[in-house]
Parts: structure tokens; sequence; C-alpha cells
């Protein structure tokens, strides 16, 4: 087995892990200035996750974690590439770059620009940049020729202008990094209680006698959470973890702003942990709601009757169905014995408020948007829905990922949105929806995208097929980058290219002679202010709100929208929010106030916004799981020691792994049958509809994770995941679910 030293996961070595980060990149001052206000009140937003901070007034000195002070150190590079650099190399020699090494060579200083042909980038003006691509935008044939991606690190102000870009040039092609995250978390939650977004604050967490944690790992990705976790195991709340790998974040964690912690000394967290096999949490989850009716029968008061009558819909047929599903089928299907099902029936229906939390290990997988409804039902049996203590918890990835969707970054825009949002602007939105993320892809194939624009992020590595990927934006003839540090997505996209850099969250923006802050929302819906306080890593840095205004004006010209008054200062564009999109009222004042303020939440209320006014019970097929002998079913997960696709460092740590992430994680038993050795090198093969794809020399790593499954780190198995193959519904690439061959390495090739 790996070496998993069953240290707790945090402790000394976290926070010396993220301090010698620093030191090679922002260098120790300028990170601990930047750290010292990291998730303040009057600081700034931690540009890591989107895990809500705690109120004003409970905030630590040190509210941040390892991954967030890595993320700002990242950030706060005080190296910096301009012409000189892309002048000394050409276009295939940056391409032979690893990730790693392309965003380690420092932050992006000065626009260039590549024309079709070119092999090398070259320094091109702000207002020059801003022409070009405005001309590109103005001379389409069609608006619907431009597709407009973004990630979710933009401020609200930022997104906001960018849809409006989009929509007053006439198109929703707005594909965006949620359509790879939490679609399918928008998608189960909008259709069966209203409201696209988690129900619970963190408030709630301080309540709830019962938290699951499903398809998460909060260790690496969310590490705040451990303390909420940690605080509520400690006052006797039961932690039930959900995962094919036995996470160590979730068994045990030091926190690093204790003496205890620093130590190493951990505190559990998880009261049980499954270790269901991959996707076999529908049959799980339903397993479960079976006992529990099975245990309403033979003793009642399990289900929540009055609630059910009152605040729900399609109860019965839901009953019903599950009644035709056996009990062993459950407990096969999902790799988790009779008994367990029976004990996790036991302590739910024994807890009074249960909150049920998850991220990527439920919703990219096909059917993930049943995953989310499952997650539903179960809550709804017992009324965990509107009250205190209890609901649902989706947590987010990008730090602002949530704000960017509420302000319009969506291609498939509501008619109350888009009339709401005409009004406001004077303009006319057009109301054919747009392509999402898979949905580009298949137009560039098809060639007819002429301009690929990215409010940052890195599409090519990020997106499912790398390789069909890549070939696709190739295809498209310029390629607009507002991005930070330069990544793969810089040197694949179109025939033309612009890099346009920008300034951090970080980091001071100034506009005229006023610093400007913006706004952000965290998982919980609420909206709050971030100001950068360090000097920018160059002096003529614009920040995205202004990239996205000048090519706007480029485009457009000032009528109805007057883009360029709009960002002197950005309390305008968040007036132009207040008046455009629902739950803003007073923005600019409330966002002032500490900690900012909480939006709208129906469900919170026991408010329903479905079409039948109430909260839906569903039916969800069990997903078949058909693998062949000798297939596995393969997850993709993320290292210690990453970012998405910005890469840190090359450790695992909690996992064992160290120098490396070309690894496959496979259980021993697996790995002996097939004849293969620990550590030998291995092909893995996907295969979907008689294709095949492959990715070579992965190291054998035996690994505590069920029969049948296996995991690799998440960009490097990209090219794996076919394009067509995703969520249902959401379309949310299935990166969690793709059937694998193993076989030995036919040579050391890389991708
Ligand atoms: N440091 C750091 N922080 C991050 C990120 C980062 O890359 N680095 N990324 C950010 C983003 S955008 C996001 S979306 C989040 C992602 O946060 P997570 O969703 O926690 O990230 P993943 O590594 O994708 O892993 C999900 C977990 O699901 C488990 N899993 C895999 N398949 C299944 C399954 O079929 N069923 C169940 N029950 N579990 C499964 C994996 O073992 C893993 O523990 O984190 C955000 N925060
Ligand atoms: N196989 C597999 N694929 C996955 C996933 C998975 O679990 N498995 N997870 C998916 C998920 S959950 C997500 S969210 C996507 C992530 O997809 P993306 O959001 O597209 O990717 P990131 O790696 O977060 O983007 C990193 C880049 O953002 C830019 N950047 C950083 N900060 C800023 C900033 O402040 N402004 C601007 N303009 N640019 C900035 C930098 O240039 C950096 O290189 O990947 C998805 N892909
Ligand atoms: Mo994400």
């Amino acid at each position: 087995m790996a070496d998993i030293k069953e240290l707790a996961a945090g402790g000394l070595r976290a926070v010396l892990s993220s301090l010698e980060y620093a030191r090679e990149t922002s260098g120790l001052k300028r990170s601990v200035r930047a750290l010292s206000l990291l998730n303040q009140d009057q600081g700034f937003d931690c540009p890591s996750c989107a895990w809500p901070d705690p109120a004003p007034r409970e905030r630590s000195v040190v509210e941040f974690c390892e991954n967030g002070a890595r993320a700002v150190a990242h950030e706060a590079d005080r190296r910096t590439i301009g012409a000189g650099f892309f002048a000394e190399r050409s276009l295939a020699e940056l391409s032979a770059l690893s990730d790693y090494e392309l965003e380690q060579s420092g932050r992006l200083a000065e626009p260039v620009f590549r024309e079709a042909g070119g092999e090398h980038y070259r320094p091109i003006g702000y207002e020059q940049a801003f022409e070009l691509a405005g001309a590109a935008l103005a001379r389409l044939d069609s608006p619907d020729r431009a597709v407009f991606y973004t990630s979710g690190r933009a401020s609200n102000e930022a997104a906001f202008l960018y849809q409006l870009l989009a929509r007053s040039l006439g198109t929703n092609n707005l594909p965006d990094c949620s359509n790879l995250c939490h679609e399918s978390s928008g998608k189960g939650l909008g259709s069966t209680i209203g409201i696209g977004k988690g129900t619970v604050t963190l408030a709630d967490f301080r309540l709830a006698d019962c938290i699951f944690v499903i398809g998460q790992n909060p260790g690496t990705n969310h590490p705040r959470m451990l303390s909420t976790l940690a605080e509520a195991r400690a006052r006797g709340a039961t932690i039930v973890s959900i995962n094919p790998l036995r996470e160590l974040g979730l068994v045990s964690f030091a926190h690093p702003q204790t003496a205890r912690g620093l130590l190493g000394v951990g505190e559990p967290i998880s009261t049980e942990y499954v270790q269901v096999r991959i996707n076999g949490d529908v049959a799980l989850l339903k397993g479960v709601m079976k006992q529990l009716l099975r245990l309403e029968t033979e003793h009642g008061n399990v289900l929540d009757r009055a609630f059910i009558a009152e605040h729900t819909s399609g109860f019965e047929a839901f009953r019903d169905a599950l009644e035709g599903v056996s009990l062993k089928a459950c407990a096969e299907q999902s790799g988790v014995p009779v008994e367990t099902i029976a004990r996790l029936a036991e302590i739910y229906r024994q807890s009074q408020r249960v909150i049920v939390c998850w991220a990527m290990g439920l919703t990219q997988h096909k059917n993930g948007v049943a995953n989310v409804r499952e997650i539903v039902n179960l809550l709804l049996l017992r009324g965990n829905l509107g009250r205190a203590g209890a609901g649902a918890c989706p947590v987010r990835g990008h730090s602002n990922v949530q704000g960017d969707r509420t302000v319009g970054i969506y291609e498939s825009p509501s008619e109350a949105f888009l009339a709401r949002l005409d009004r406001a602007t004077g303009l006319r939105s057009p109301r054919r929806h747009g392509v999402d993320a898979v949905g580009s892809v298949l137009a560039m194939e098809r060639g007819e995208v002429d301009v690929f624009l990215a409010l940052g992020g890195n599409f090519v590595a990020a997106m499912s097929d790398s390789r069909r990927t890549a070939q696709a934006l190739r295809q498209v003839k310029l390629a607009v980058h507002v991005a930070t540090k330069l990544n793969r997505t810089h040197l694949e996209a179109g025939q033309a290219s612009l890099i346009l850099p920008c300034l951090g969250r970080t980091e001071r923006d100034l506009r005229g002679d006023r610093i400007q802050f913006v706004t952000v929302e965290d998982s919980m819906g609420v909206v709050h202010k971030s100001e950068g306080p360090l000097e920018p890593a160059a002096p003529s840095l614009l920040g995205e709100p202004g990239i996205v205004a000048g090519i706007a004006e480029a485009a457009l010209g000032a009528e109805p929208v007057p883009w360029s008054e709009l960002v002197k200062d950005y309390d305008a564009i968040r007036d132009l929010i207040e008046r455009s999109i629902a739950g803003f009222e007073r923005y600019n004042e409330r966002v002032r106030e500490p900690g900012g303020f909480e939006l709208p939440n129906g469900p919170r209320e026991r408010r329903f916004l479905t079409a039948s006014g109430k909260a839906e019970f569903t039916v969800q097929a069990l997903p078949e799981l058909a693998l062949e002998p000798g297939q596995l079913l393969l997850t993709t997960i993320r290292s210690h020691d990453q970012f998405n696709t910005t890469i840190y460092g090359f450790d695992d740590r909690y996992r064992g792994i160290s120098g490396e992430r070309r690894v496959v994680f496979v259980n021993p038993k697996d790995l002996a049958e097939r004849g293969f050795e620990p550590n030998q090198r291995l092909d893995v093969t996907s295969h979907y509809q008689g294709t095949r794809r492959t990715v070579s020399a992965f190291r054998a790593v035996p690994y505590d994770i069920p029969r049948g499954c296996a995991a690799c780190y998440f960009p490097e198995a990209n090219p794996l995941v076919p394009l067509e193959n995703h969520a249902d519904e959401s379309r949310t690439p299935a990166s969690k679910s793709i059937v694998v061959t193993l076989s030995a390495a036919s040579g050391e090739a890389a991708e």
C-alpha cells in the first residue's frame, strides 16, 4: 500500500509548506503582507476556494489555509514575463514547457499578440489590443460565432460586464467552468427545490447533529471546512464520509492555528467512513432511503409526514418506485454491505438536523444530476430543508463561481433574467440559448466559431478530451485571453491570439485616484467585498473590469452601455447590477457593511419556486454499471499541490505521493489479478462506444480503494474523458466515471 503516515491532515507541515512556496514565488514579505489581510473584513477574498468566512467578529487573525496561502503566493509572484520573455521563446519552445513551468515563469506583465501563423508573441499596447479584439467581434457574420468562456475567479463586476458584452453583441454563448463543475448541482437543485444553490449557512453547521460529506475532499480542496467539521464533531455531531478513497483530511485534522494542531495532534473528523464504489452513490442513497421507509413501516415516526404533506410533491411515486428496487441490488452496486446501509439509515433517523455536503465526486458522472436529486429526496424525507441546522450544501469550487452565475454568466438564461437586464440597460438581449462548454467545442469542431474569449481559466487543460479540445480551439481565428499567468490554452487556442494580462485579487486596483474594490459571492450566498492590498506585479496592469470594458467599447461604442464611464468607479457597475438583477437592493451600501449581505434564498424559508410550488421528490433510475471483464472505473481527482490546472508542486502528501503526478491508484488485488507489479509503468486506455483513448506510462500505486475502481490526477487524465460522455441534463463531463483498462507501458510517451 502507499505509505500513508497516519498523521493528521494540517499541522505544522501545512504551515511550513505554504511559507516555503511563498519564499520561492512572491517573497516572504510580500506574502505576509497579503496574508494578514486574507479573508479579513477590510481585506480581500481568498482566490482559492469558495468556502465562506465566519462572521467578522469571529474571524481569527489567520483566516486562511495552507492552500489559500499558496494561491496567494502564486498570484503575488514577483517574477514577471513581458516582451523579452516572448522574444526569446517561440511558440514551439513555449509548447515544450510543462504546465508547471508555464505558470512558474511568473506573472504576465504586458499585453502580447501573435498573428496567424506567427511563431512569436509580440508586445502590443492595451488600446491597440482592444481595437483588435473589438474589430474582430464587430465584423463577425453572426454574433454566435463568438464564444465567451469564464472561469470562476472573476469578480461580480468583471463577470457582469462580460456577460453584458456578449449579450450586447447578440449572443448567449457564455460557457463557464461551472459547466465542468457544479452544473449538475444547479440542475438537480433547481428542478427540485427551485434554486440552483445550497440552502445552508455557516451558522447551520453549528446546529447540525449530523453532517454527510459525499464525494468531497475538504482536507485538500476546502481546508477551512475542516475546522467547521472538527468543531461539529467535538460537540458530538456525527460526521459521515462517503468516498471511495480514504482521504486523510476526512479521517483526522490537526488545526494549524492551535498549539496542539501545530504539533500534529489531530482531532477526529469522521464518525463513519463508507468506501463506496465509484459512482455507487445513487445505489447507496437508495439503499439508505429504502431502509428508512422500512423503519417507518415497522416503527413509525421516521418520516416528517407534516412536512411531506405541506411542502413536497411526488412522494407516493417516489415511494412506489423505491419499492421496486432491492436492498441487495443497492448493496451490490454501491459495494457497501447491507449492515452498513442499515447503520447509515439509523444514524439519519436518529439525527434531528442533518446537512448533506457534496462536491465533484457526485457531479461529474453521467448520472450527476440524479446523484443530487437523490440527496434532495433523502433530505425531504425528514424535513431537513428550510430549518436551522439542516439542508443541502453543494460546496463550490472557484472562489466566485457562484457569483458569476448570479450576475449572468450562463448560456441558458431565463426570460425573467433577460427581461430585467434589458429594462435596466436598454438592450434587447438575444433569447436563443447559447453553447455550454461541451457545446462550444462541438461548435468549434464544426468551424462555427471565429473568436474565443476567455476571462481567466485554462479551457484546453480543464476540459474533457484534451487532444480533441485543443484541435478544436486551434481552428478558431482569434483567441483573446484575459489572464494572470501563462497556460496551455494560451498556446493552443486560436490561429491568432491575444494575451491581456490583468491584476489579481491580491493587488491594488487604482482607477483615477480611487482604489477600487470588487465583490464576490461565497458558497453560501453571502456577497462581500474584496480589496487587494499589494502593489501590482507591473505598474501598467489593468483590472478585469477595465479590460472587458475596453474590448466592449471598441466593439460596440458607448451606447446604450457607457462602458468606460462604468469602470471609472466600480460603484457604477454595482448600481447597474442592482437595477439588473434581483436580490441586490442597496448593493453599494450593504456590501460595505461588515461581512456583506446574504442573497435571497427561498428554500431557507421553505418557499420552493418550482412548477408545483413545492419541493419535488423525484424518481432516479439505478445507473447501469456495465464493466466488462478486465475493465475498471476510473475517477480523476486533485492532488494536494494543485489548484485545478495550476500545479504548485508534485507531492500529494496526504496520499503518500511525492515528486510525480503521472500515477494511477489501484486496489492491490486488482493489480495482482492483472499480473502487474506495484510501481510498474502502465498505459491507461479508456473505452467509450468503441473508441479508445490512451495516456502512457503512469506509475501503478497500490491504494486503499474499492475493487474495480481506479484514480488518476486531473488534468493529466483528461485526454481519457470522451467529449460526448457527459452528465445527462447538466452536460458536465463524466470525468469521475471513465471506463478503462490497464496495460504494461509501451514506451515513455508523455502527454
Ligand atoms: N487546493 C485546492 N482547492 C480547490 C481546488 C484545487 O484544485 N485545489 N479546486 C477548486 C474547485 S474548482 C473545486 S470544484 C473544488 C473540488 O473539490 P473536490 O470535489 O473535493 O475535488 P476532487 O479532487 O475532484 O475530489 C472529489 C472527491 O470525490 C471523491 N470521489 C471520486 N469519485 C467519487 C464517487 O463516485 N463517489 C463519491 N462519493 N466520491 C467520489 C474523490 O475520492 C475525492 O475525494 O475544490 C476547489 N478548491
Ligand atoms: N478530469 C477532470 N477535469 C476537470 C475537473 C475534474 O475534477 N476532473 N474539474 C473541473 C472543474 S471543477 C473546474 S472548476 C474546471 C476548472 O477550469 P478553469 O477554471 O478553466 O481552470 P483553472 O485551472 O482554474 O484556471 C487557471 C488559470 O486561470 C488564470 N487566472 C488565475 N487567476 C486569475 C485571475 O484573477 N484573473 C484572470 N483573468 N485569470 C486568472 C491563470 O492564467 C491560470 O492559468 O476544471 C474542470 N476539469
Ligand atoms: Mo470547480
